[in-house]
């Protein structure tokens, strides 16, 4: 009786689980087998069909996380049902992986004919060692399929069966800020102008930009050197948006003050410019002048912006030449608000030689196709591993990317990174090696005072503070 309700409530529990999976299941692609096959040989009919033995002489495997090869000794003991008209398969053998694990393989299914082609599938299953580097082998169901042919064999792929996954559910949560935070610190910064040329499209243009200066920043002290910040704002918004946002918005300038006069980061300058040419707001109601600006702002900022700027205050750039530039781009941020988010994407894709630190904030990546038409965000991702793949920077650069659950944002720039984090070979997103973050804080929007709350916890990740004083 007792064993009765144990197993009843264990029944109810299961169920319960498997209730709360509410996504449809998908296939992962774990592996590609290569079986070298034998002269088969038959028993004859037996009391369950015609018994077939296909001997497995060998063949090699591989998926993304695991190879080897198949090892000679295994069979593959088919039953053929003339009645039923299909054959049931059953493939005993051992694979060893490169690192010399070996691994017992049981695949089970049916060969039955359809009108095109045959309904060919098993199920196999793996038995690793328990405690070894495989053992996630033994943890999953598994569907298998011929893949094509090769000589004296046959090519299966495995997939492994599981939950199509929501990405937000992995993603990063965004906490809130200290209350301090929200009053003014005691020692400020000041933001100063700059002016300096640029052109475009062979218009020459005189712009301006700001410059958050850290308190206590001395420009005769050339000793001390400067990591520089650049933050693009948003669509409809100026140079001054992050640091004095209006409507009483979390200032950035505030943040930064409390962040360097706590020691929470090293003193940094902070360069706010715009794409627009200058005071003129031509990308307000015109969006595609907007896209078209933030997609060529990287040249403004390599061969206008950075030279004065970098030049004018004590930072790590000695001499304006590009290869002095691209030397220097570690002690460079590009960050960026929506159309400004934007602007980063596209800093990534074009000048990643020139910064090394992105931080797209509520935005994603808009890639378009001949009859601009948008692209969904594999196509944007797939866009920029190429971008980058041409660079010869590589892997080397570092995104922190922030939007919020109730930002129009939220939604395809958590698409865009998932799609990202699916390549990677370029992208290495939630691993001790990561250069690419992103994190959603919920109810977040798409406004100043969320985005520079973001930038609190943002900034001071960039260039940790050394611990050894
Ligand atoms: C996005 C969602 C919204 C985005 C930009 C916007 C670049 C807003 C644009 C605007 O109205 O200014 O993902 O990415």
């Amino acid at each position: 009786m007792k064993r009765l309700i144990v197993f009843a409530t264990m029944f109810v529990s299961l169920l319960s689980v498997a209730c709360a999976q509410e996504s449809e299941p998908e296939l992962e692609f774990v592996l590609q087998l290569n079986v070298t096959l034998g002269e088969s040989y038959g028993v004859g009919q037996t009391p369950h069909g015609i018994r077939h033995i296909i001997p497995i002489t060998g063949g090699t495997f591989e998926g993304p996380n695991i190879k080897g090869e198949i090892l000679a000794g295994g069979a593959d003991y088919q039953l053929i049902n003339t009645q039923l008209n299909r054959t049931e398969l059953e493939a005993i053998y051992c694979i060893r992986t490169h690192d010399g694990v070996n691994i017992h393989v049981r695949n089970t299914g049916i060969i039955a004919p359809q009108t095109s082609g045959a309904y060919f599938y098993t199920s196999p299953k793996f038995e690793a060692p328990v405690g070894s580097a495989y053992e996630w082998l033994n943890n999953g169901i598994y569907v298998c399929r011929p893949s094509g042919g090769m000589q004296n064999g046959i090519c299966l792929k495995v997939w492994k069966i599981r939950d199509a996954y929501d990405f937000r559910n992995i993603v990063a949560p965004i906490p809130g800020i200290p209350d301090a935070i929200r009053q003014p610190a005691q020692k400020q910064g000041r933001i100063e102008t700059v002016w300096y040329d640029t052109e475009r499209n062979g218009k020459k243009l005189h712009k301006h930009a700001r410059v958050y200066v850290p308190y206590g920043y001395n420009k005769r002290d050339k000793k001390k050197r400067y990591n520089v910040i650049y933050l693009m704002h948003g669509g409809g918004d100026n140079s001054l948006s992050f640091l004095t946002p209006p409507q009483n918005w979390l200032p950035l300038s505030q943040v930064l003050d409390h962040l360097i006069a706590e020691g929470q980061m090293e003193p940094v300058l902070v360069v706010t410019p715009t794409f627009y040419d200058d005071d003129e707001n031509i990308g307000v109601n015109r969006m595609e002048h907007a896209i078209d600006l933030t997609r060529h702002f990287h040249w403004e900022l390599e061969h206008s912006l950075i030279p004065v700027v970098e030049r004018q205050y004590n930072t790590y750039l000695q001499k304006t030449d590009s290869a002095s530039i691209a030397a220097t781009r570690g002690h460079r941020a590009f960050g960026g608000f929506s159309m400004g988010a934007l602007t980063t994407w596209f800093q990534l894709a074009y000048g990643n030689d020139v910064v090394r630190n992105f931080l797209p904030l509520s935005g994603d990546c808009w890639v378009y196709n001949e009859k601009n038409e948008k692209q969904p965000a594999d196509v944007a991702a797939a866009w920029l591993v190429k971008q980058l793949e041409a660079s010869p920077v590589g892997k080397d650069f570092q995104i922190y990317g922030y939007s919020g659950t109730d930002d129009i944002a939220g939604t395809p720039q958590t698409q865009l990174v998932e799609a990202l984090s699916k390549h990677p070979e370029m992208f290495h997103y939630g691993q001790p090696d990561e250069n690419l973050r992103f994190s959603l804080r919920q109810g977040g929007q798409h406004f100043y005072g969320h985005i520079n709350e973001y930038l609190y916890h943002a900034l001071p990740l960039i260039w940790p503070k050394a611990t050894a004083e």
